[in-house]
């Protein structure tokens, strides 16, 4: 098996030789090639590579019409002539010591195998606190958004290895600076490994992380929320909580002022009967496709749900207002909440 080593190069000319070097040190028992993918970089990082590659099996793309870490990835696979890819950053963040247990994992079985800092044994090193916490939390954004990737502990890594079919004839958007997460969305893989490793600081030259990175980042899980339908669902649990209030409101008024039933009381059935609407609803149109658990348990789910998400809203609304907030914009923010708080719930463990 033929493995080709997919690395995206901008400006890293210090890091190229010690990472070839490496690279040969770990591979020399298998039959691999290095692709540079470099987008023209002003230190010649292509220069250099193509003279390395007289010493190493390196072939060296040049691209001079398009930018960014995902499109070069991208036609990285297009050039690849191995069975297995893997793809790794060039500034030795990445040790190229963990490629032969990424490569294992493939041979037990895994499709696709993720060099993860978030499996126990992985970490990262040297960081700041708040690094630390916009890692975890934009993951953690992303799992909860793309129920497909959940379990993986690691989506945004850039350090990881696939077999070809995974992605071959995949269109993957090239906008982005996750590749991974766009392969597991829109890839063909029915198992992934995680392999531990740790994540240091890079070793040489300059980080093109910008500012702008998060932004992008959730944009990102936006565009594969709507490829996947996720954004879909999230539009008709909507509508079907907008008739909810419709019915809550109705039979409210009904047994009011048609029974003269007790205003305090009348509440009760009224809201259980507006749970009910939307339950139905919900099971009939928004999850229909998702029935896994017997009725009776999505019921019991779906009320456990709407009692998680009214503490939710009354906790954060009397929270607010305690802080001083006006009582009726505290409840706005209670209400938000409250509201995808109810969607996640349901949709990773009612219709999960
Ligand atoms: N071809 C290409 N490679 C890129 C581009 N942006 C980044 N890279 C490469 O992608 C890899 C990851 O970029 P880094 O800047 O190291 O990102 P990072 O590891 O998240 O951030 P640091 O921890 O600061 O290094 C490196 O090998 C970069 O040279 C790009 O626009 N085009
Ligand atoms: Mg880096």
């Amino acid at each position: 098996m033929k493995v080709s080593v997919i690395v995206p190069t901008y400006n890293e000319r210090e890091n190229l030789e010690e990472l070839f070097e490496r690279i040969s040190r770990t591979l020399k028992d298998y039959d691999y090639e290095i692709i540079v993918v470099d987008d023209d970089s002003p230190d010649r990082t292509w220069e250099f590579a193509q003279e390395l590659s007289e010493r190493y099996p390196v072939r060296v793309i040049r691209r001079t019409e398009e930018k960014g870490l995902s499109s070069a990835v991208i036609r990285g696979f297009k050039e690849a002539h191995g069975d297995i890819f893997v793809v790794m950053d060039a500034d030795l963040q990445h040790p190229p010591e963990v490629i032969p247990e990424l490569l294992n994992a493939i041979k037990n079985g895994a499709d696709v195998a993720i060099a993860s800092r978030y499996v126990p044994g992985g970490g990262v090193r040297n960081w700041y606190w708040y690094r630390k916490l916009i890692s975890r939390g934009a993951i953690m954004v992303g799992r909860l958004a793309l129920p497909r990737i959940r379990d993986v502990k690691d989506p945004v890594s850039g350090f990881f290895a696939l077999r070809r079919e995974v992605v071959e004839g995949v269109e993957l958007n090239p906008v982005g600076f996750k590749i991974l997460m766009e392969v597991l969305i829109k890839g063909r893989y029915k198992k992934v490994t995680e392999v531990p490793f740790t994540f240091g600081l890079r070793r040489a030259g300059e980080s093109k992380l910008g500012t702008k990175t998060m932004l992008n980042y959730l944009r990102h899980v936006y565009r594969l929320m709507r490829w996947e339908g996720e954004l879909d669902r999230l539009i008709k649990f909507t509508l079907v909580g907008l008739s909810g209030v419709v019915v809550n409101q109705s039979f409210l008024w009904l047994f009011v002022s048609g029974f003269g039933w007790d205003k305090i009381l009348a509440n009760i059935p009224a809201t259980e009967l507006a749970i009910l609407n939307n339950f139905t609803w919900n099971d009939l149109w928004t999850f229909r496709d998702l029935k896994r658990k017997p009725l009776w348990r999505r019921l019991v789910n779906f009320h456990i749900a709407a009692l998680t998400g009214a503490v939710v809203q009354w906790i954060i609304y009397a929270g607010l207002v305690l802080l001083g907030m006006n009582y009726l914009v505290a409840n706005m923010f209670g209400i938000v909440v409250s509201f995808v708080v109810r969607f996640l719930v349901n949709r990773h463990v009612t219709w999960g």
